[in-house]
């Protein structure tokens, strides 16, 4: 019996591959094996609509070695190995920050921490099947096989990451953790009565463009949220959020290299046409590529639904988390102070006398706002290199992230309706402009109208260059997906 002897070796025999000893731990692996039958019902239910049967060109996480982790094949979806792995257990880990930083890490739930901890994972397992399910419909407009397979690919780790949450559930708590591992199957994104937890969650993502700036915006919340969560002094929490990040990283890349791919394709198409003007709207429209003000109203929409991701800008939560161990700052270990902040400050952008401006608050209370920061410069480092294509054909435009005041839903923002600069408008200016920050109907129609299937190996729809390398060093006219 090819048993996993150590930690790093996966288990491929049972039903679930693993390297956490499920074979041994009977409990946890009845229950999971229970669960299955549900996931592989929501997955069909939820998943690609139109292509379970599709044969997929995926990569599959066979090991948890950074060199050499996954191997690729063509599978059908509902029979992707969805396994549960952990990066291996660091010999001698202390609790990075908090009041106990410097103690070892925890192997049990701390019980004083338990709700706290379980809701942490409940809210992180909620994303997961919520992106699948926004994503569903989009293989039947996949703009070429290539970008299919990028999708499905997508969809099967969240899928994963998913398993990686109901496992932590299912192992460290019991019958509660057992409930919510089933209540992750029963709410549906964007459903009035059972909708997923967090507000973009439950928004559409009709199109592939949007799709492209939800992996691009949103799945680096995802990157933030991991990294904060992969410093935990619950280790378990912490060793399956770093080999979550190892997927994670594949899901912006499509973001990154999709939007490029569109800008790149609108920007030839102009030249092609003799159109220097990137307001033209009209006669770029006519050329059947995206708009590069469409492009930026879509960063707009996708860039200011994920702040709201971060939560309050001043939170207890986000205190307690970190105060407790559970959940620490982007890259922890890379800080140089007290990583306990008992006593220190973080500026903090609020709404002061109808003004925004920075006010120094507890540092511990600021956790959120600090993750935001981190977030928007990690995101501005993308679009820089958008602009780079845009100004390599010599367009006068550049894609800018809006204020952080921007179309907010949640935190000091949401009191007011700021314009991209972070102007405060009145209702009725905002509504006059609304059409000039986000997408309008029109907009939407015209995209939409793009939006063809393009099936034929090796072949792009009108509006998006192909990629500059295949996947697993594939050719150009390799077939990723074989459809059935
Ligand atoms: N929508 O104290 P506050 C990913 C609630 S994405 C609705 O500021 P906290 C992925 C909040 O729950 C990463 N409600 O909140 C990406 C609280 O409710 P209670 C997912 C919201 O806890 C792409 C109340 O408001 N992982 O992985 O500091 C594809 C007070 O708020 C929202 C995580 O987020 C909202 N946006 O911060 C696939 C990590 N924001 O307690 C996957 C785990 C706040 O009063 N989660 N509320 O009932 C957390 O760390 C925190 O829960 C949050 C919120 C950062 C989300």
């Amino acid at each position: 019996m090819n048993v996993a002897t150590s930690i790093g070796k996966v288990d491929y025999d049972g039903l679930i591959p693993n390297n956490v000893g499920l074979g041994q731990d009977v409990r946890v692996k009845r229950a999971l094996e229970k669960w299955h039958p549900g996931y592989i019902n929501w997955w069909k239910d939820m998943g690609p609509e139109g292509f379970q049967e599709a044969l997929v060109y995926l990569r599959t996480a066979v090991s948890v070695d950074p060199k050499g982790w996954a191997k690729f094949d063509y599978v059908r979806m509902p029979e992707y190995k969805w396994g549960i792995l952990l990066a291996p257990q660091a010999e001698g880990r202390k609790i990075p920050f908090g009041a106990h930083a410097g103690e070892p890490v925890w192997q049990e739930v701390p019980g004083e921490y338990r709700a706290m901890l379980r809701r942490l994972m409940v809210i992180q397992g909620d994303t997961e099947p919520a992106s699948v399910e926004q994503q569903r419909y989009l293989g039947k407009t996949a703009p070429s096989l290539y970008d299919m397979r990028n999708l499905f690919q997508v969809n099967v780790e969240e899928g994963r990451h998913l398993w990686a949450m109901v496992y932590l559930l299912q192992k460290y708590f019991g019958t509660d953790g057992r409930e919510e591992a089933e209540a992750l199957l029963e709410r549906r994104s964007g459903d009035p009565d059972t909708p997923r937890m967090l507000g973009a969650f439950n928004e559409k993502t009709p199109d592939w463009l949007s799709f492209f700036m939800f992996t691009y915006f949103t799945d680096r919340d995802g990157k933030m949220q991991l990294e904060a969560l992969a410093q935990s002094g619950f280790d378990p929490l912490s060793r399956t959020c770093r080999f979550m990040l190892t997927e994670e990283a594949h899901h912006m890349f499509v973001g990154e290299t999709g939007v490029t791919r569109v800008i790149q394709r609108t920007c030839e198409a102009m030249k092609e046409a003799g159109i220097g003007d990137p307001f033209d709207i009209e006669r770029v429209r006519k050329l059947g590529v995206i708009d590069l003000p469409t492009i930026q109203k879509k960063a707009n929409l996708h860039f200011s639904l994920t702040l709201d991701l971060f939560g309050n800008e001043i939170s207890t939560n986000a205190a307690n988390a970190f105060h407790a161990g559970l959940k620490g700052r982007y890259r922890e270990h890379r800080l140089d102070d007290d990583h306990r902040l008992e006593s220190s400050t973080y500026p903090v952008l609020r709404l002061l006398d109808g003004k925004i401006q920075n006010e120094d608050s507890p540092a511990l209370s600021a956790l959120n706002m600090r993750l935001r920061d981190d977030y928007v410069t990690d995101a501005n480092v993308g679009i820089g290199r958008w602009n780079k294509v845009i100004e390599s054909f010599g367009i006068p435009f550049e894609i800018k992230l809006p204020h952080v005041a921007f179309h907010r839903h949640i935190g000091e923002f949401s009191k007011i309706k700021a314009d991209v600069d972070g102007k405060a408008l009145s209702d009725s200016e905002w509504e006059a402009k609304r059409s000039d920050f986000l997408p309008g109907d029109d907009d939407r129609a015209f995209i939409e109208s793009l939006m063809q299937p393009q099936n034929e190996p090796g072949k792009f729809a009108s509006w998006i260059a192909p990629p500059k390398l295949g996947i697993d060093n594939k050719p150009g006219d390799y077939e990723y997906v074989k459809i059935v």
